[in-house]
Formats: C-alpha cells, structure tokens, sequence
C-alpha cells in the first residue's frame, strides 16, 4: 500500500474530526519517525509533547511488556500491588500528599474541576451549587462538553451546547482582570495553563504566575495548573510553573507522564483538597491500572536519569537564538520556553503555515501549524545538541527556498 492508500482509508472508513499532515508513519525512535516508505523524519511534535521521553524508549517498553505479561487491570474494585508503588513515588517526586490517577488530560481536568466544586463546598463553605471556576480565554483543556464550553475557540466549543455553568473567562496575563474576577466571594479555583499551548505557545508576562498565585493564596481560592502539556521537563524546568516557583494547589499531569507508549495522567493536590472526594464519589475503570503505573514510573525515571529538564532549557536557548536569527520575512517572530517553542509565519500571499509544514515535511522534519499563521516545534527531550542543528538547518533551508522560490 502507498501512502495516499492509507490516507484514503481513514478518510473513508474514520470520523472526519482530524486534519492530518499527509505523511503516514509506522515506526518511531528517540527522535526520528520513519514512514511507510522508509523515509525518515524528525519529530518536532513529539505527539503535542508525549513524547517527551522520546519514541519506544527502550525502559518504557520494557517496563510496559513486563507488567503486561503478569497483570493488566483489576479496575479500582480490587487492590493491585503497583498503584501503591506509583502514588508514592509520584507524590514524592512532584511534592504532594495524594495523587488521583486518571488516563486522558481532559479527564484529569475534569477532576481537577470536580475537586475544586467539592472542595468549595465542603471546606470553603460555598454555598450549594454557587461554586464559580475562573479560566482563561484562549484556553486549551481538552474536548469534553464542559471543558469546550470553557474554550472561546469555536472550532472547540461551536455547536455543542448547552454547556456547563459556573465558570468566569477572563482575559490571559492579565492581573487586574484576575483581581476584579476574585471579587466575587463565590470564586473557588482559578484553572490556567502556566503557558498556553493552543493558543499558539503564548507566555505570560514574567511575573505573571506568581502573582496569581499570591492573588488566589489572598482571597482562598485554588490555583489549578493544567501542566498536561507544559509539565515534565518540556519548558526547562519540571514544571512550568517552577519558573516562578509556583506551586498550584492543584496539579494536572497527563502527556508526557506515561512518554506517549500510552494513555496516563493525575491529579496531584494535599489531602485537605483530595479527601474531600469520598469512595464511589469519582473514578475511571483503566485509572491506575498496573501497566500505566509501570510505564510512568520508568518514564518519570528518564527524565531524571537523562537530565531532560536541562537539556530542553539549553537546547531550546540554542533553538530560540538560531531561529531568532534567520533573516527573512517569512519569520516573523520566535517564542516559547525550553523545547516548547512557536514561531510566527508571516502571511505572504495564499502562503500559510500549512504550506510551510509541507515544505518542511518534504525536507525530512515533521510539526504541525496551531492556527493559521504559528507552527509549533517540540521536538523530544532527548534531542542532542548536533540533532538539534540538524534539524535547525532543516528549517532554515526550508525558509530559504521558499523565500528563493517567487
Ligand atoms: C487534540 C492543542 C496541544 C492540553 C492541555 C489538556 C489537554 C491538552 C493543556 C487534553 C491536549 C492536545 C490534544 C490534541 C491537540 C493538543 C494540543 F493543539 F490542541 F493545543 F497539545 F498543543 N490540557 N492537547 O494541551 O489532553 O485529553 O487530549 O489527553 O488533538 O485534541 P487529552
């Protein structure tokens, strides 16, 4: 089968919900994906930061096959001797008391939002069913009813009402419209992104997170922080919220936690938030089970093994600068933290980033365009220093040819 054989496949047979680069892959290593006619590419998505750890680390499969031999799922109605192991070393290892595990993002914010609501009730003493949420505009928190009815996007949220009620949006990085917001004594959480992915990798002020959380600390209200795709070293720092040294009262992890070999995220948070939820009162039937358990625990492991917290924060300076410096009119600006990076296409004529992305496909280097005018580039942590120029020549022949080509 060609590669246009499999594309036309899925666009008859599968949901038309997705919009994918036209390039099919069937292998993945560290850095590099090959597709089915054995050309290979760098990834500069790293499947919208999963894959942090980069493709098959050897440790997570290994960890994933072994556990996947001796026990699969129990559901929560058992005990199983590796959850225990998994919430103690993630509780320790990001500083909680309790961790909930979860399998997608937009689950482990939905029970971020369900933790606070119950939270608000029974600790702050909200009255019932008066508990409001802040979030954010141009806030990406996954495709449930009630997180698209948080987004003002409307390719998230159009044509899927009624939605959720008692959540506030205000603008991002934004203080004073976060001090109006909190004036309401109904307020319980404030739930953001330490940086905002979707929107186009847009980076609050400096400044901005810490005061929030000062702000929030001041009027009890929970800083809940969506790090599911900022979180495990993508921005330099473990969290992105360490920038600042924040530490949310709410931490949602998802992505990256399990490396991309499967789906695993949690919410973290002490137990005067996380025992408020009582038995039968929340759950997931694959949440926790044995072989997410071992796949997390190896995937945290590497990235504390293979130093991946620094080498995202010096690669992505090299990255920022050596992009920073292409002269041409395409590129109109370069932004992001660690290898969690966004650069802004100028439109020149019909061109958008789309094209741009072929272009770049074409040359052996794969990422994707957030909007119409931004291409993302996340490459995996585990990226060296010479791929990292390797691929940034990539990208710079790919900019020179277009630019040589009208
Ligand atoms: C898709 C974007 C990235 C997320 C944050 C929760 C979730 C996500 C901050 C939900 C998911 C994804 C999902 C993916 C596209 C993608 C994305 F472009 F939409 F913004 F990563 F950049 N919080 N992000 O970014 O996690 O339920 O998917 O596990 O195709 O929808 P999920």
């Amino acid at each position: 089968m060609k590669a246009t054989d499999y594309i036309q496949r899925e666009a008859k047979y599968g949901a038309h919900n997705y919009h994918p680069l036209p390039v099919v892959l069937q292998r993945g290593e560290g850095v590099y994906l090959w597709d089915v006619e054995g050309k290979r590419y760098f990834d500069f998505l790293s499947a919208y930061s999963a894959v942090n750890q980069g493709h098959c680390h050897p440790e997570i499969i290994r960890a994933m096959t072994e556990q996947a031999k001796v026990l699969t799922l129990t559901s929560r109605a058992f005990y199983n001797n590796v959850l225990g192991e998994w919430e103690e070393y993630v509780t320790r290892y990001f500083g909680y008391d309790k961790v909930l595990p979860m399998n997608t993002g937009a689950e482990a914010d939905e029970t971020a939002l369900k933790l606070c609501r119950r939270w608000a009730y029974d600790v702050k003493g909200i009255a019932p069913d008066q508990a409001r949420i802040i979030v954010c505009d141009g806030n990406f928190h996954g495709r449930t009813i009630t997180i698209v009815g948080l987004s003002d996007d409307p390719s998230s949220y159009a044509g899927f009402g009624p939605f959720t009620p008692g959540f506030t949006r205000i603008p991002y990085n934004d203080i004073p419209a976060l001090e109006r917001a909190l004036e309401d004594p109904n307020v319980a959480g404030f739930l953001l992104e330490p940086i905002q992915g979707e929107a186009g990798v847009y980076v609050p002020d400096p400044g901005y997170l810490r005061k929030a959380a000062d702000l929030c600390k001041a009027k009890r209200v929970l800083f809940i922080a969506d790090e599911v795709q900022t979180g495990i070293a993508r921005t330099g720092r473990m969290l992105a919220c360490d920038h600042e040294e924040v530490r949310p009262d709410i931490l949602i992890l998802g992505k990256a936690l399990s490396g991309g070999a499967m789906p695993v995220s949690a919410v973290l948070a002490d137990d005067e938030i996380m025992l408020t939820i009582k038995p039968g009162e929340h759950g997931s039937t694959y949440g926790g089970n044995p072989v997410a358990c071992r796949v997390s625990i190896a995937a945290l492991q590497i990235v504390k093994n293979e130093n991946l917290v620094d080498n995202a924060k010096r690669l992505g300076v090299i990255f920022r600068d050596e992009i920073g410096s292409i002269r041409s009119e395409r590129v109109e600006l370069v932004r992001g933290k660690g290898l969690l990076n966004a650069v802004v296409i100028r439109p020149t004529g019909n061109e958008t980033a789309w094209d741009v992305c072929l272009k770049l496909r074409d040359n052996g280097l794969l990422a994707k365009p957030t909007h119409e005018h931004i291409i993302r580039f996340a490459p995996p942590l585990v990226i060296t220093e010479p791929e990292l120029h390797e691929a940034i020549e990539i990208i710079k022949k790919t900019i020179n040819d277009l630019d040589n080509r009208a």
